[in-house]
């Protein structure tokens, strides 16, 4: 019952952010190709669950949608980007995202390379455009933030060591997943703290609240892409065994791991109590991520 009331929540949120999103993503100055291949990844659906962790944790702290919108639209640009960049035939080589052809499929592997990179790029500028004149040093920390979650110690290191993993032991398995998918899951918390001019104490509470929802998240990807519904989930499924690339699940198996993921979204939920009810709508995302179908 609580997974609808979340679903009916996100699906509002969607609807206002899609319009943000397919507003800031892109401008009338660019060629008409970059304009319509961003056009078609971004109204090619996506759960929006990082801008929705942006703005929801941002409300905890007192700021409004008006106020939230661009960080979160700047963070599911780069989220957008690292997807079409991981579809690409020389990273994941993937022909389905979504439920709809790649962006590399749809038009050409220089386009989705372009656009990934507009994508990455635009998101820095938005955060400039939008934060950089009013309060110059939360533009900072939002920067910051996003291009450590983004760069070398997080989204594209962790894709590094995917594809070139060092070791095959379980903590470097771990790591390497937190890196490519947890980093930006928890920097998305972190927005709502700097949006809020929070204290040092919820701002690393946030941190720390990301951090488990987004290894639950992750654990969650790869009971999906085991068992998952390739019509429902819209992408292909199986992957991680016919790659040959180890998850938690291979040395945990899949009780325990769905175990393990109950766990930290236990974690996530009491790191929400000092907020009370104002903390409702997480509790529920928080619950969501590991009871997701998609
Ligand atoms: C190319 C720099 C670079 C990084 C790629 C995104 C990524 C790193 C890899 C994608 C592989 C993958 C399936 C990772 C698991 C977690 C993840 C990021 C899933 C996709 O996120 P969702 O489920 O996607 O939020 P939607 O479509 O809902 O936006």
């Amino acid at each position: 019952m609580k997974d609808k009331n979340l679903l009916l929540h996100l699906g509002d949120f969607c609807k206002k952010f899609d319009v943000y999103l397919q507003l800031w993503s892109k401008n009338s100055n660019f060629p008409d190709r970059l304009i319509n291949s961003i056009s078609y990844i971004n109204s090619s659906g996506g759960k929006r669950i990082r801008p929705f962790i942006v703005c929801q944790t941002a409300n905890l702290f007192g700021v409004n949608f008006k106020k939230s919108i661009a960080a979160a639209v700047s963070i599911e640009m780069l989220h957008t980007y690292s997807l079409i960049h991981d579809d690409l035939p020389s990273m994941d080589d993937d022909d389905l995202r979504r439920g709809k052809k790649t962006l590399h499929k749809k038009y050409d592997e220089a386009t989705a390379i372009l656009t990934g990179d507009s994508l990455l790029t635009e998101s820095f500028l938005l955060l400039a455009m939008n934060y950089g004149d009013k309060n110059p040093n939360m533009c900072v920390n939002l920067s910051l933030h996003l291009a450590k979650s983004a760069g070398g110690e997080g989204l594209v290191g962790g894709q590094i060591l995917d594809l070139y993993p060092e070791k095959k032991t379980f903590k470097s398995m771990t790591k390497m997943q937190f890196m490519k998918t947890g980093e930006l899951i928890s920097c998305s918390a972190a927005f709502g703290a700097i949006l809020g001019n929070a204290s040092k104490k919820d701002y690393d509470n946030m941190i720390l609240f990301g951090d488990k929802i987004g290894r639950a998240f992750q654990i969650t990807d790869d009971l999906l892409d085991l068992s998952g519904n390739v019509k429902v989930l819209g992408k292909k499924t199986k992957k991680d065994k016919k790659q040959g690339k180890l998850t938690l699940v291979d040395f945990k198996g899949v009780d325990k791991s769905k175990i393990i993921a109950q766990q930290y979204i236990q974690e996530a939920i009491e790191l929400l109590s000092k907020y009370g009810k104002k903390s409702n709508v997480l509790v529920d995302l928080s619950n969501y991520i590991i009871n997701r179908s998609i």
